[in-house]
């Protein structure tokens, strides 16, 4: 499909099909050449005049068959009219924000709709894409900016005889209530942002104890080399997961003991350094040496979150000294290399996911950009309120102002002005 935005995109319907068809009607049309008049292609073709299309200015769609020489074909007949030339990435969705279409957060939001992996990825994106971050800043800024114009009319107006003694007080109640709003929405852990990039899982423990083994198992491929030789793994493996329609990011981790030699030793350190920052650890050891070594290593670790997987079960037959471990929640018998006893843990890790992640359906906050503009507001609406109902109007105003600013640079709308005073007219005075 052919898209072509912009003042002359009529031109482009006359020229390669000789005709415009009805407003959003597909059209059945032979796409012609207009310099040699041969026939490119039959496409359907479609018309959508601004202001209500897409990126809010004309549009047309060329639906071809595709194929390397139709379109080469279309395109050098586009080109070769003068004015137009190839969209640059992300064009249509920048002229759409440019023409008031979308705003800043509903462009992150089809950003991330077009990359999502996973269905809960695909939900927050969706979400986002129909304003549900960027309609609720729009309506906190519209009354962020009316109790900055109550502010306003006590600073400008404070001889007239017709403005009311208080308008400060409702606009400190305002802004208390506007902060403990995003107060609120800004304490959700960071799970929707988790949602963007996964819930790092990091796989590690001593060496040879069959960790690429489980990565490869866990993630249906021979992502990791494995070998018997300690020391395999040096820098840390990443695969990400769809588990159970939430996005996992699993990490393959060197072995940790007291290493050799610097490559091993900086294996070692990212191991550790990447194990301490994931939201879970599996704890891999080979549970058929239990009692033949000791991984003490493992107990010095500070690893604040992590599940002890013993593995090369088939080693161990019918030795059952394993059998008091089953009990415990977080402890795993399996084998990486027959995939018995797998079952279990990919069922825990995907209850753990699915319950990390319930509470995303209803966080709005998917980028760090928005937590830090939420954040800002947040701040200044708090020291308008710590000044108080008889602190001085100037200060108030500057820090709703501020608060209105911060707020608009969620979105990409910083009109403030322009707002207040559509606001400040009807709300005054009769001038
Ligand atoms: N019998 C048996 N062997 C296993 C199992 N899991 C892994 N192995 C073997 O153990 C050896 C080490 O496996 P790796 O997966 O490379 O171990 P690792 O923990 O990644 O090792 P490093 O990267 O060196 O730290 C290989 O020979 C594997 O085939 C298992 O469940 N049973
Ligand atoms: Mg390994």
């Amino acid at each position: 499909m052919i898209r072509i935005s912009g003042p002359q995109a009529r031109l482009a319907l006359e020229r390669l099909i000789g005709r415009v068809p009805p407003p959003r009607q597909a059209a059945l049309a032979r796409v012609r050449d207009p310099s040699t008049g041969e026939v490119i292609d039959e496409a359907l073709a479609l018309w959508f005049p601004g202001p209500h299309s897409e990126t809010g200015e004309d549009m047309a769609e060329l639906q071809l068959h595709g194929g390397p020489a139709v379109i080469a074909a279309a395109f050098a007949a586009l080109a070769a009219i003068p004015g137009f030339r190839p969209a640059e990435p992300g064009e249509f969705t920048r002229r759409a924000f440019g023409n008031g279409k979308l705003d800043l957060t509903e462009a992150e939001g089809l950003a991330d709709l077009i990359a999502a992996e996973t269905p809960a990825q695909l939900r927050a994106a969706f979400r986002q894409l129909k304003g549900q971050i960027g309609d609720r800043a729009e309506m906190w800024r519209s009354q962020i900016i009316e109790a900055l114009a109550l502010v306003e009319a006590r600073i400008d107006f404070s001889d007239e005889a017709d403005v009311p003694e208080n308008l400060i007080a409702p606009a400190i109640l305002t802004a208390q209530h506007l902060h403990d709003e995003m107060a609120a929405v800004l304490a959700d852990n960071g799970r929707a942002e988790r949602l963007r990039d996964g819930l790092v899982v990091a796989i590690a423990g001593p060496p040879n104890a069959g960790k690429s083994t489980l990565l490869n198992r866990l993630a249906n491929r021979e992502v990791a080399i494995v070998s018997p030789h300690p020391g395999t793994t040096r820098d840390v493996i990443e695969v990400h997961l769809n588990l159970g329609g939430y996005p996992v990011t699993l990490l393959d981790t060197a072995g940790i003991h007291e290493g050799h030699g610097p490559v091993e030793q900086e294996g070692i350190r990212r191991a550790k350094a990447r194990a301490e920052a994931a939201d879970l650890v599996l704890w891999v050891t080979d549970g058929s040496a239990i009692g033949r070594t000791v991984d003490d290593i493992a107990e010095t670790l500070i690893l604040s979150n992590a599940w002890r997987i013993y593995n090369k079960l088939d080693l161990v037959g019918d030795k059952l000294w394993i059998s008091n471990e089953l009990g415990s929640a977080d402890s795993f018998i399996l084998s990486a290399l027959t995939g018995v006893g797998l079952d279990r843990l990919v069922a825990a890790l995907s209850a753990y996911v699915a319950d990390y992640f319930a509470a995303t359906e209803s966080s709005v906050i998917t980028r760090a950009r928005h937590r830090h503009a939420l954040g800002e507001t947040a701040a200044a609406l708090d020291r308008a309120v710590r000044l108080g109902p008889s602190g001085r109007e100037e200060l108030i105003a500057e820090e709703l102002r501020a608060a209105a600013n911060t707020l608009g640079r969620l979105t990409g709308r910083i009109d403030v002005e322009d707002v207040l005073d559509v606001i400040f007219r009807e709300f005054c005075i009769g001038k």
